[in-house]
């Protein structure tokens, strides 16, 4: 039973009955298997690929290495389009493969990556577009797919916030050479830690896996200067224990995400953001905080903190701005000037499968008596 005064969370892990993950787990115990690719691990593995419709599927231990061993993978160089606004690690990812990230604007209505913009920030060093479906909003896929094979250029998807999505064409993530997702502990599908990269060529497939295991060919050959990026079989079994209860959780984000979009949509300078998506998987509840509301949006953040609320601004900073980013020419603000204004204005309400509708109406309360 929750108290008035309860902190409540952007998100909460979603959590199985401990006996469910318990039994999963017990028989990595009993086999004296813990990791290396295990039977939980391969058997997670083949769920996620029958999910997915038949893609490759490889686990990681977090989709941060998973977006390295992308652009290992696909064997970039040069410079990378990518978008500002999104978490650290997506442009993290380019850096520790000394890849220049070049950012270009969002699009105003989804905040992903604006395609008419990448298209005019392609040069002869260009080799690739890495893209984020930001809050489970999928991105443009048929213009940056259309761009890409104008000028021969590989896509990574960012597919962190992207689990259980569907565009209007189908699953989200039979878009570009390769989509990373994250089971991140705050993740619509968790394993404590975890990710996964999806692809459809086997071939590439062999090439991450490697990767993941050190670069390991066979016991005397090493192929690459891979990372360890394996998911052991205690996580593997934490997806496993998951799989049976996304519909359920999908249907409580859902009724979260209905409630917002009732009691907020008159509300003044509370600006609603919408999916797009066929099959949205009500990842995160960003709402943007206008010029017209009578508060600003870090002083709704400090109310809703005052009442224990912790809602987040993601993603604010911008990526470009933070030291390491900031001297590139395509970080300068007037290069990014909606993404600026997102990121000034963004703030993501709490959401997830089991927040009450009286924990709710707290935070739709606050929200209401301060607009
Ligand atoms: N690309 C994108 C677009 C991403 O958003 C992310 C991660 C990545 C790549 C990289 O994925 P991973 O390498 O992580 O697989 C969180 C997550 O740590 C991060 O995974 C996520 N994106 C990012 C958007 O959010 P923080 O620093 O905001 O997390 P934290 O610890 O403040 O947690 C948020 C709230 O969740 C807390 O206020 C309370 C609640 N919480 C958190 C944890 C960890 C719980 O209730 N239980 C928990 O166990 O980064």
């Amino acid at each position: 039973m929750s108290s008035k005064d309860d902190p409540i969370y952007v998100v909460r892990p979603n959590l199985p009955p401990f006996e469910e993950f318990t039994r999963a787990v017990k028989t990595a115990w009993d086999r004296r298997w813990l990791t290396n690719g295990g039977a939980l691990h391969q058997e997670l593995e083949t769920a996620l690929e029958k999910r997915f419709g038949g893609l490759q599927v490889s686990l990681f231990n977090n989709a941060t290495i998973g977006l390295m061993a992308a652009c290992a993978a696909l064997d970039l160089k040069g410079e990378v389009i990518t978008t500002p606004f999104s978490f650290i690690a997506t442009a993290h990812s380019l850096l520790w493969n000394s890849l220049t990230p070049v950012f270009v604007d969002i699009d105003p209505h989804s905040l992903n990556i604006d395609p008419a913009k990448v298209e005019a920030a392609i040069t002869d060093k260009t080799s690739a577009i890495m893209a984020v479906h930001c809050y489970g909003h999928p991105c443009d896929v048929e213009a940056i797919e259309a761009i890409a094979k104008k000028h021969n250029l590989k896509v990574i998807y960012d597919a962190a916030h992207a689990f259980d999505l569907e565009c209007h064409c189908g699953n989200i993530l039979q878009h570009g050479d390769i989509s990373v997702l994250s089971f991140h502990a705050t993740k619509v599908f968790n394993t404590f830690e975890g990710g996964a990269i999806v692809c459809k060529d086997p071939a590439l497939k062999t090439r991450i896996e490697q990767f993941k295991n050190f670069g390991i060919v066979d016991d005397e050959h090493i192929g690459q200067t891979g990372l360890n990026g394996k998911m052991s079989e205690a996580h593997a079994a934490m997806g496993l224990a998951q799989l049976p209860h996304m519909d359920e959780y999908r249907k409580g984000r859902a009724r979260v995400d209905a409630l917002y979009r009732c009691e907020l949509a008159d509300v003044k300078g509370i600006k609603l953001l919408h999916s797009g998506a066929k099959t949205p998987n009500y990842a995160y509840f960003p709402v943007l905080i206008t010029d017209e509301c009578p508060i600003s949006r870090d002083a709704l953040y400090d109310l809703l903190k005052d009442h224990n609320i912790i809602a987040r601004r993601y993603f604010y900073p911008l990526i470009s701005d933070f030291p390491m980013y900031q001297a590139l020419p395509s970080s300068a603000p007037d290069n990014l000037p909606i993404a600026q204004k997102a990121s000034s204005q963004i703030l993501c309400l709490p959401i997830y499968p089991d927040l009450s509708e009286a924990e709710q109406m707290r935070v739709i309360n606050v929200i209401k008596e301060a607009s």
